[in-house]
């Protein structure tokens, strides 16, 4: 009774992560318990990302309510939830978020080992059209609990611990990798639980879709320009890529990890450093590929050797297929010689 034993032995994310983590018996506690916090702020940005739509008649978040009080826009209620979770999980030294320009430091008596870097609703200048949109993070181990300092987080991301996503979309889809390969989980909302849908993500090895904002192509360096080009007029008779473009990272991410093909956000004339930040949106992204059997590459080197210095730091990001990025490394390796 397969079937049966599917419907009543439901893998919830959190028994999905205590499995994964008995390897580790001696993190199984604190870190399974820093992740339900993680999940608790999923499931509250989940809801007020639904209700969003609403916001008028019910005077939620990024509107005035019924007392004309000034709601909080979405993305600054998403960051308070998730610092407060974070730091009421008592298992957090140093939280970096997108929102807030300082780390936050958690005060001593509620301290415990992991720094985690997070984007509470990237893309968010997507949700009035109902586009989907995501939460970004990543966990690194302090190196000096009793001493913190930015070094605990300024790591490269391979040094990542575990990394994940969640994307507030159709459904609201949890994607995670602590090291062992990635794992995505959907909310079953009568059940208020994350299930395992999505078990052992690989990513195909070569994908006909790629995704870039070609509005910058002006701007572009040579080797993203003859890449771009190759992917529209193949020399080798094959048919083209299909350009696919949400502008919301999550969801370009999402599709290419589950689709294949490559994600671009090049480094160009106007930024040189691309746009995207390094610590909650990079790394993740990339830890998530490489744990796929993908890869990322910035343009001059493996995404997750990167050592950033500061914590908003951008860089320049190629992930996705591993054929596909390896055609672009190609070009970038050529144009070092010339
Ligand atoms: P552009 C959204 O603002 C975001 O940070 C990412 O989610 C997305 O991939 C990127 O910026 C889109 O940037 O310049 O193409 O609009």
């Amino acid at each position: 009774h397969a079937a049966d034993a599917h419907r009543t032995d439901l893998m919830t994310i959190t028994r999905f992560v205590l499995n994964e983590q008995s390897k580790y018996p001696e993190s199984r506690g604190d870190f399974t318990i820093l992740l339900s916090h993680i999940v608790l702020g999923c499931k509250f940005v989940c809801t007020a990302v639904n209700k969003a739509g609403l916001a008028k008649l019910l005077g939620l978040a990024g509107e005035t309510n019924v007392q004309g009080e000034d709601q909080k826009k979405l993305d600054v209620l998403s960051n308070e939830v998730f610092i407060k979770a974070l730091v009421s999980s008592g298992r957090t030294c140093i939280l970096v978020s997108e929102e807030d320009e300082e780390a936050t430091f958690v005060e001593p008596s509620k301290r415990g080992k992991y720094c985690v870097v997070f984007d509470p609703l990237d893309g968010s200048s997507n949700i009035d059209c109902g586009v989907s949109i995501g939460t970004i993070f990543g966990i690194y181990m302090m190196k000096d609990v009793h001493e913190p300092t930015l070094d605990d987080v300024l790591q490269p991301g391979k040094n990542m611990l575990a990394a994940g996503y969640c994307m507030y979309g159709s459904s609201c889809t949890l994607v995670l990798s602590t090291g062992k390969g990635v794992n995505g989980f959907t909310l079953d909302p009568s059940l208020g639980e994350f299930i395992l849908t999505h078990p052992d993500i690989k990513i195909p090895k070569k994908g006909k879709i790629y995704s870039v904002n070609e509005g910058n192509a002006k701007n572009w360096d040579g080797p993203t320009s003859k890449y771009v080009e190759s992917c529209k007029f193949p020399k080798d008779g094959s048919s083209p890529k299909s350009l696919r473009y949400i502008g919301s990272m999550v969801a370009d991410v999402h599709r290419t990890l589950l689709y294949g093909g490559i994600f671009l956000y090049p480094a160009d004339k106007k930024s040189p450093n691309g746009k995207l930040r390094v610590l909650y949106e990079v790394f993740p992204m990339s830890f998530l590929m490489e744990q796929a059997g993908g890869q990322a590459f910035t343009g001059k080197e493996r995404a997750l050797d990167l050592v950033p210095t500061k914590i908003h730091e951008r860089a320049p990001i190629f992930l996705g297929s591993y054929d596909d990025v390896e055609e672009i490394k190609r070009l970038y390796a050529a144009e070092e010689k010339n």
